[in-house]
């Protein structure tokens, strides 16, 4: 596949410059090297044109696959259209260790895990098993290619940009159209350059660009944009490093990030057991990055221009509850006095998708050395959760694991764990606000430990593992000293290590199981009465009138990510049964009315009561609802769960002041109306008791806003326009009721 990749590769690139009459920036040429027409025939207008592509693989998690794959197996095809893998790590909860917490796992998620299996074997998708790490991880070590394009069912998909792809978080119906042999499409991207000069010293490390750039852009600055690093900084950087970069991308909402081919992605190539596909991408070399000229006069060719020097950055702490406030480690003091923020470090978590390199362990390994040389206590618990077997075997042959152990760690399965909720935090129950900080890349509220009194900061792991030793979170490892149990003032070197190991990866079983040649007679079973698994029912179609005489469900204020929507941590266990996993919609958002989670107005009773049982009822009494939400609607996750459940309840639209990506278009693939304020102050229009009626539904059109009526309680109306973002096509799903509905008619493409 890479080979026929990249013999295409050097025409497409001159087919799309040709159309623009321009040099090309890296993002342009994998863009347009893989457009589903084959040659570039127009240029596209970056924002606005809707493109389809025909990306190389697809990647799904055990989370996200199991609804993906539901879909898949009603589209009738055989096997899957692309290469594409299955991995089990987000249903292992870390509790005591890696063995015991594996082997829990495995017998409480065997459904799962088995349908998971014998789905991937019938379709021909392959299969890596609980234990054998995290997707994002497993892909950059297996899968990734330059100048590649693929989608997961995962929003960190984007981490394969460390590889120099263009990956891409999507939800599951959008993998299953890819799965199925179809087009895939997206908005043309804006693109933002990042030019890095200087290098990395010190304290520094590859997550401190990527949590400069958070605090330089929000959460929402990088939306409908891929970013493109270049500059002698970026060649400087790590493969693994990069990847870093480009994961925690998905925090500032970008589409994807990516760095164009340089030596260190051959060496993780060669390292990681490819040194074919180091080979095919030397020969091609010049088209895997993006054009001298573009690099040189990057003002003229990106969208927006950022410029980072690594030789000034400091290590930073984003957080708490966003990603993208950033406090620069020297100015924690002032910062956590400022804010009450608790200073004692409770614990220090290491590892993710985001962070659990060879060099990331390697550095902060070598500050779990200093703790025995200088003879310090470590204050904080500490834990390690390894990105993939590979890299757990690795840093045990190197001895890594028995230095963290000497420092009283826990290693956790090579999992998600803690970053997922999956973490049976003791004493999280009694909801005390602490402190704790981890290398992880999200730290909403809620997400790790189930505690919405937790503030989890995210740093880089030596940061956090100095933390962790330190025990407090002002603690500055470049000026401060620690005091040892002799009472001796001592400073901890700079971390250290190795970008990749001198003895090579290894491992004696990476987890991988390859699907049948032919899967015709494999058979995938669903329980009817599983709790954990159920097949999917379509959803109706519209009835071609105005939705008239809805009813506000919730309009939540401030943040409502995706897991305000549909929270993971125990509600995982329901991400392939759409009607047990409804009970959580909506329970994490803040109701604006009465400042309260999980607690809205049922207009048939007058009474309060929980979201879901209030929009069941409305269901039952045939009333249409929508969901009224504020900026970035639905940021973080790509689980298309947050825009099923509401859909499966009966909800009609969601109305916000403005979308995250891929929940936005996992709404328009299900069927719901997704809508924006024309003026966002209309968000202050709506009222609790409003009866909300469309008045031009019936000519739904692109580029063209809708019109609601509101009437107020007191009897008075007002007519508000609301904007959308369909395109002919989309407007199709909507009035088939969902994407899939014309899949199962044979109506598409
Ligand atoms: C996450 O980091 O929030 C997750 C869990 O990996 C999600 C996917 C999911 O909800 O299953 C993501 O980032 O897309
Ligand atoms: Fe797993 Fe966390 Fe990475 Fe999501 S961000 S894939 S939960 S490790």
């Amino acid at each position: 596949m890479i080979k026929a990749v990249y013999s295409r590769f050097p025409q497409r690139v001159e087919a799309a410059r040709k159309v623009t009459g321009k040099p090309l920036t890296l993002t342009e040429k994998i863009l347009y090297t893989h457009l589903w027409m084959g040659n570039a025939e127009t240029a596209f207008e970056r924002g606005k044109s809707y493109v389809d592509f025909a990306p190389d693989r697809v990647a799904m998690q055990d989370a996200t696959a199991q609804m993906a794959l539901l879909q898949f197996m009603q589209a009738g095809r055989k096997k899957v259209a692309v290469p594409s893998t299955v991995h089990c790590d987000h249903l292992i909860q870390a509790r005591v260790g890696s063995t015991q917490d594996l082997s829990d796992a495995l017998s409480k998620n065997n459904e799962v895990f088995n349908f998971l299996s014998s789905i991937s074997n019938k379709y021909g998708i392959g299969f890596w098993k609980p234990g054998a790490g995290i997707i994002h991880q497993v892909v950059l070590e297996n899968y990734a290619f330059p100048g590649g394009m693929m989608i997961g069912t995962d929003s960190h998909t984007v981490n394969a940009g460390g590889l120099g792809m263009v990956a891409i978080g999507v939800g599951g119906a959008d993998a299953m159209d890819v799965m199925a042999g179809m087009a895939w499409e997206l908005k043309f991207p804006k693109l933002i350059g990042i030019k890095l000069t200087g290098k990395l010293n010190g304290w520094c490390s590859a997550k401190d660009v990527i949590l400069k750039v958070a605090g330089i852009l929000t959460v929402k600055g990088g939306t409908g944009c891929i970013v493109e690093y270049f500059g002698e900084g970026a060649q400087s950087l790590s493969c693994t490093g990069k990847g870093t970069i480009c994961n925690m991308g998905a925090e500032i909402g970008a589409t994807t990030s990516t760095f164009g081919y340089d030596d260190s992605m051959e060496r993780y190539l060669r390292s990681t057991g490819r040194p074919e596909v180091a080979d095919l991408a030397n020969a091609i070399r010049e088209h895997l990055t993006g054009d001298a000229e573009v690099y040189a006069n990057p003002e003229q060719y990106f969208d927006q221009v950022i410029e980072i020097n690594l030789n000034e950055l400091e290590p930073h702490l984003n957080g708490p509850f966003t990603p993208d406030l950033a406090t620069p480690i020297s100015k924690m003091k002032e910062e956590a006095a400022k804010n009450n923020w608790p200073t004692k470090v409770e614990v220090g978590l290491i590892g993710s998708c985001t962070n659990s390199s060879y060099e990331d362990i390697a550095r902060s390994a070598s500050l779990a050395k200093q703790v025995i040389a200088k003879n310090l206590k470590p204050k904080a618990e500490f834990s390690i959760t390894p990105g993939s077997e590979v890299v757990r075997y690795t840093i045990q042959r190197d001895g890594f694991i028995d230095t963290f152990n000497e420092m009283g760690a826990t290693v956790y399965a090579n999992a998600c764990g803690p970053c997922i909720g999956m973490w049976a935090r003791v004493g999280a129950d009694k909801k005390e606000k602490n402190t704790i900080v981890h290398s992880f890349n999200r730290n909403f509220q809620s997400r790790n430990d189930g505690n919405p009194n937790t503030l989890a900061f995210v740093a880089s792991p030596e940061l956090t593992t100095a933390l962790a030793i330190a025990g407090d979170l002002t603690f500055n490892p470049i000026t401060d000293t620690l005091v040892n149990e002799n009472g001796e003032h001592v400073k901890l070197d700079p971390p250290t290590g190795d970008e990749l190991p001198t003895k090579g990866f290894d491992a004696e079983d990476p987890g991988y199981q390859a699907p049948a040649e032919d899967g015709s007679g494999v058979e995938v079973n669903v329980a009817t009465d599983s709790e954990r698994l159920q097949l999917l029912a379509p959803f109706s179609d519209w009835d071609g009138q105005n939705i008239t005489g809805a009813r506000v469900l919730i309009k939540a204020k401030g943040k409502c990510t995706t897991d305000h929507i549909s929270m993971a941590g125990q509600w995982l266990r329901f991400r392939g049964h759409l009607d047990n996993i409804a009970n959580n919609t909506l329970i994490g958002a803040t109701n604006f009315f009465n400042g309260a989670q999980n607690s809205v107005k049922n207009q048939l009773t007058g009474t309060y009561d929980e979201v879901p049982r209030v929009q069941r009822a409305y269901k039952a009494a045939g009333v249409p609802t929508l969901v009224v939400g504020d900026q970035n609607y639905g940021e973080g996750s790509s689980r298309e769960h947050a825009a099923m459940q509401p859909r499966h309840l009966g909800v009609r639209a969601i109305l916000v002041k403005s979308f995250a990506r891929i929940h936005e278009t996992n709404l328009k693939k299900q069927g719901m109306l997704a809508l924006t304020f024309n003026n966002e102050a209309d968000y202050d229009k709506i009222q609790e008791n409003d009866v909300v009626n469309f008045t031009d539904l019936v000519s739904f059109a692109p580029d063209k806003p809708l019109h609601l009526e509101l009437v107020h309680e007191d009897g008075s109306k007002e007519t508000i326009a609301v904007n959308h973002t369909y395109n002919a096509q989309q407007i199709e799903w909507f009035k088939a009721g969902g994407a899939l509905n014309l899949i199962r008619k044979g109506l598409v493409n």
